[in-house]
């Protein structure tokens, strides 16, 4: 049984609810994305209608990778990480069951990722979510762009992704970034179950083949170039320029937590 996520199925509903909960921001360090992994493994197991991915404690959904996994790297873990993290989008992007991500807090980065790829999106009023890699002076990899083009198109991609900008829950919901706003956590898993619920009348066998078909594309794309993807990773992870960046983001975010 994981301590960085929480699988609970809904009896009445049927449906999954799988909760971060690594204090005190869910950063996706190895461990998390492995036990998000698993858990999803689980769900294809456990039968149940769909799943909704949200976080334990209000606030933060995820402050997305766990800078300190690319910072100062072991070599190993470092590959380890990056392939587990791979392996847990191909996992959730792909996934044939409906899932709805209930943002009840900031969704930077890699919470962004994880959020876009879900099939829906419900987000707390006064959050921000975006692919912010720019900022941090690091590049968001293809499949992340590729994962944001799919919710909100090419040419929004590009500002938001050149920018690297954090978008208000009200931003997000005029581009499309999120698809619905809520005030609590509560309201928003009954609005994630009303979304479940819309699939009731649609047979499943024709509901996944049409998820893989819409999604196939991008997730092969991604599989064939997974080792380049690595590569690539190691290499700009490593670079001494990209070393120091990262270093004075950590030490902005601590000074600003103080
Ligand atoms: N990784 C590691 N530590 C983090 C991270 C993170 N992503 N985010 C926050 N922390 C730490 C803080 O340093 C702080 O530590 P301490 O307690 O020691 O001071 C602690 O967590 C709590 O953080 P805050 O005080 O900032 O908490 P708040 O509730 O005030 O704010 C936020 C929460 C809004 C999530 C804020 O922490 C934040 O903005 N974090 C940074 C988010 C971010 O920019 N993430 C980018 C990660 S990079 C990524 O996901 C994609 C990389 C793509 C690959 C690139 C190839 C090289």
């Amino acid at each position: 049984e994981s301590k960085l996520v929480s699988l609970t199925i809904d009896d009445k509903t049927g449906v999954s609810v799988l909760s971060l909960q690594r204090p005190p921001v869910n950063s996706l360090n190895l461990e998390l994305l492995s036990d998000i992994h698993n858990a999803l493994t689980e769900v294809e197991k456990n039968k149940s209608r769909g799943v909704i991915l949200t976080s334990q404690k209000d606030g933060v959904f995820s402050a997305g990778l766990d800078i300190m996994e690319m910072y100062k790297p072991d070599q190993d873990r470092l590959k380890t990480f990056w392939t587990t993290l791979q392996d847990c989008w191909i996992k959730l992007y792909g996934c044939l069951y409906p899932t709805v991500a209930v943002i009840n807090g900031h969704s930077p980065a890699g919470g962004c990722l994880l959020a876009m790829s879900c099939e829906y999106r419900i987000m707390q009023t006064n959050c921000t979510i975006g692919l912010n890699e720019t900022l941090l002076g690091i590049v968001a990899p293809p499949w992340f762009i590729s994962t944001m083009k799919n919710v909100i198109g090419h040419r929004q991609s590009e500002l938001a992704l050149t920018q690297g900008k954090m978008f208000t829950t009200d931003e997000a919901l005029k581009i499309g970034l999120v698809d619905e706003i809520m005030h609590s956590k509560d309201e928003g898993i009954e609005k994630a179950n009303s979304f479940m619920a819309k699939y009731a009348k649609i047979p499943p066998m024709a509901r996944s083949l049409t998820k893989q078909s819409i999604r196939g594309p991008t997730i092969q794309d991604m599989v064939k170039n997974k080792q380049a993807d690595l590569v690539n990773f190691l290499q700009f992870s490593n670079n001494p320029q990209v070393q120091q960046s990262l270093g004075m983001y950590l030490e902005m975010l601590k000074k600003k937590g103080g």
